[in-house]
């Protein structure tokens, strides 16, 4: 189905946002990203990408070029309004809604009925109904229920298409993945439908807004506690003195089985915080997914005390490489990451310690780390050499290539189990092999 739509609005320009406004403007649609940041505003108008996404800079430039992506401060009047803005928790793992309702709020007085808005950010249950309740609660001359009559005239069509992108593949996955698009009428869910298929190949299904605000949170919440299960395989190979990554493989040579890697706890902004707005939806029945959670907040804990028991076997002042800070693999994205939180805390409990990070794709050191002296950011090579104690956190490309008689004689706690192939390095003596290496 075509839309008729040309004119959207793309409420912030964040990982999700921007690119969304990208990959309409540059298939023909007219673009006006807002965003509260002026620095991001001048360099998306210049042609430029605030942070880094493989292929997001090409799309950025030639929509800007084509004069179809503009971003500004101000909320513009639009066919369509696509709400990109962050979802966080509060300190009680509620969801905080504030950014969804200030953006309703600059939304609102444009409004003149027939529009469509599209609430993109991953949310709680029922939080598209508060949005439309919202809207209508700040334009009481508008309706959002086309149930009670069939006249046109001030509807407003509300709906949730929930993001699915991996970061890393968002281009590419903007446009394959399938998309689920729940509407507070069926009318809504159709209109968003037509809006997404000018860019989306994958097929779009339709449901009640609550259903997909639902799917998306369960898709993470199953990543969430397949990776716990994970986890806690891995400590309880640990404790048997047995290879988590022989186990995991071997065990998934069954049809049926397809068990995750364990890690050094679940970073990122998706996973580690959507499986609490399940739990808060359903707080005595979401057990399991409540527990996954806890199980990979702990992890980083489990990793500390490994290095601690390395520590207190080598009788001098520790030095420890610690190799990577990012939240998973081959990007540059520090939040939410179990390796800042670990070298932190590693940090705290061995005051005395040097700790020699090593991450290819940052140039300094997070603020959370930089004002210890005793952490510092330095090649890989230059770190394993200097240490005593190798600890992977991540599983960098390059970090894979490090050659095994570097790691002699040290002891390495491989929370990715990069180097499993490093027969040698497991029969090392000094090497104390976490979760079997
Ligand atoms: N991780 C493991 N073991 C694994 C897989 C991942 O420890 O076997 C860790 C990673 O190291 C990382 C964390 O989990 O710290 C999350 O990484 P990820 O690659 O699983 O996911 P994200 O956060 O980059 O993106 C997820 C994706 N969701 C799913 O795969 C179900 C993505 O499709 C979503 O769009 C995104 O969350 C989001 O925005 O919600």
């Amino acid at each position: 189905m075509s839309t008729k739509i040309k004119n959207v609005a793309v409420v912030g320009l964040g990982y999700i946002g921007l690119p969304t406004a990208a990959i309409l403007a540059t298939n023909g649609l007219r673009v006006t990203g807002v965003d509260v940041n002026r620095n991001n505003i001048d360099a998306i108008n210049r042609g430029e990408v605030p942070f880094v996404e493989p292929d997001l800079a090409v799309h950025v430039a030639g929509a800007v070029t084509q004069g179809n992506l503009r971003a500004q401060l101000e909320m513009p009047e639009a066919e369509a309004y696509i709400i990109a803005v962050p979802t966080p928790f509060n300190e009680d793992k509620t969801a905080d809604l504030s950014y969804v309702e200030a953006a309703a709020r600059a939304i609102a007085p444009k409004l003149r009925g027939g529009e469509l808005v599209v609430l993109e950010s991953t949310s709680p249950p029922g939080a598209t109904q508060h949005l439309a309740d919202y809207l209508v609660g700040l334009r009481p001359d508008l309706r959002t229920d086309d149930a009670a009559s069939s006249t046109p005239e001030g509807l407003l069509h509300v709906a949730h298409c929930p993001e699915r992108v991996l970061p890393g593949r968002i281009m590419i996955e903007l446009v394959t993945n399938d998309r689920i698009v729940g509407g507070i009428t069926r009318r809504a869910a159709e209109m968003a439908k037509g809006l997404y298929s000018v860019f989306c190949q994958g097929a779009i299904f339709l449901t009640d807004a609550t259903t997909a605000e639902m799917a998306k949170l369960v898709e993470n919440s199953y990543r969430d506690v397949n990776i716990a299960f994970a986890n806690e395989l891995s400590i309880i190979s640990d404790k048997l003195g047995i290879d988590v990554w022989e186990l995991i493989s071997l065990a998934n040579h069954h049809p049926r089985v397809n068990i995750l890697q364990p890690g050094p706890g679940v970073g990122g902004h998706c996973i580690a915080v959507d499986p609490w707005f399940v739990v808060a939806a359903a707080p005595e029945e979401a057990r399991l997914i409540r527990q996954a959670r806890i199980t990979n907040d702990s992890k980083p804990d489990w990793v500390v005390r490994k290095v601690e028991e390395a520590a207190s076997t080598l009788g001098r002042r520790p030095v420890i490489a610690a190799l990577g800070l990012a939240f998973k693999a081959n990007i540059d994205d520090l939040r939410e990451s179990p390796a800042v939180s670990i070298v932190g805390q590693l940090a705290d409990a061995l005051p005395e310690a040097k700790i020699l990070v090593a991450e290819p794709h940052v140039s300094d050191l997070p603020a959370a780390l930089d004002t210890r002296q005793k952490i510092q950011l330095m090649d890989v090579h230059s770190a394993i050499d200097c240490a005593d104690i190798v600890l992977v956190l991540v599983d960098h490309d390059e970090f894979k290539e490090i050659s095994k008689e570097l790691l002699e004689g040290k002891a390495v706690v491989d929370t990715r189990g990069i180097w499993r192939g490093h027969a040698e390095v497991s029969k090392t003596e000094s090497a104390l092999l976490v979760g079997g290496l």
